[in-house]
């Protein structure tokens, strides 16, 4: 089994510019280098064609850019679908968390059934209804489960992508009002920054892992960097403060790993030209993958 890289360098989902810099940045950051040594076989596939921002303009603002954001999602779908079928890993590096559409498709076709572990600070649970910003990277999971817009929910010819009852959000402590509600009314288990700390993050991704992972088919991570707290990575587009700690996001993802039960991943939300130091967002995006593939402390 190989990593496959899949560069998606993708800013039509959110307000700010930047985040189509984020393949680069993540590459730039030792990516490849670091997974070599931990002896992964890895193959960089490069970048999928995303359109440059300046170079279109807005037709539906509140679901702005829907259209270019449907054809990437779609390629993309079809490199994480090619990866699986040669039994390889696709690690995707976004771009704003709009790709999760892409990704999920490309896995769930190829993975019936399969679970989400979705780390965020926000919910990404609105619809055109809810959504004050018109912004697609936060309506991505909730069209993924099946909620919105009929062509985002759609895509690829199927939904829902995943079940809600096996999808888990980790890390949340940012939802707009009429994102709270249908969140609340739906079936998507919840474990926001207040649990984490009453509980501890180490059992609440257990208890995420037995969620997602029940049914044995694998899960698929989706991890949008603004769930950190911004101390720690300021490169994001929507930092919002009282995010996991640095080790409490390598704990969570050293447990993901330790269950066995990856089968796709996608690193979200890196913007570089937003960042307080030189590309650490960057950086640190690298060490967390690691983690998640695998790398320990000891033995
Ligand atoms: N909830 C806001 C919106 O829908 C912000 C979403 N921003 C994110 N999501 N970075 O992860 O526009
Ligand atoms: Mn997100
Ligand atoms: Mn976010
Ligand atoms: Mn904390």
């Amino acid at each position: 089994m190989a990593i496959e890289i899949i560069g998606v360098p993708m800013d039509l989902g959110a307000s700010r510019r930047g985040t189509d810099m984020g393949p680069s940045a993540i590459r730039y950051a030792s990516l490849s280098e670091v997974l070599r040594k931990m002896e992964l076989e890895v193959i960089d596939r490069g970048n999928i064609d995303i359109p440059v921002q300046e170079s279109l303009k807005v037709d539906n603002p509140s679901l702005r850019f829907i259209n270019e954001i449907i054809e990437g999602c779609l390629k993309l779908g079809e490199f994480v679908s090619a990866a699986l079928d040669r039994g390889n890993f696709p690690l995707v590096l976004g771009g704003d968390h709009s790709i999760a559409l892409g990704s999920l498709l490309g896995a769930s076709r190829k993975i019936p059934d399969i679970g989400l572990i979705w780390m965020d600070a926000h919910g990404d649970f609105n619809s055109l209804e809810t959504s004050e910003t018109g912004n697609i990277h936060g309506m991505s999971l909730a069209s993924s489960c099946g909620r919105g817009d009929a062509k985002l929910v759609t895509i690829g010819g199927f939904s829902p992508k995943v079940k809600e009852e096996k999808t888990v959000i980790i890390g949340v402590r940012d939802l707009d009002p009429e994102e709270k509600i249908q969140l609340k009314q739906s079936k998507v288990t919840v474990f926001s920054m207040k649990d984490i700390d009453e509980r501890g993050i180490a059992q609440i991704t257990r208890e995420a892992i037995a969620i997602a992972g029940s049914g044995g088919n694998g899960i698929h991570l989706s991890f949008d960097m603004d769930v950190v707290d911004p101390s720690i990575a300021s490169g994001v587009g929507t930092p919002v403060t009282g995010g996991l700690n640095y080790r409490e996001a390598h704990l969570a993802l050293e447990l993901i790993a330790e269950a066995k039960i990856l089968k796709s991943m996608e690193v979200v939300e890196v913007n570089p030209i937003l960042d307080g130091r030189a590309n650490s967002t960057a950086g640190v995006a690298v060490e967390f993958i690691a983690s998640a593939l695998g790398k320990r402390i000891f033995p």
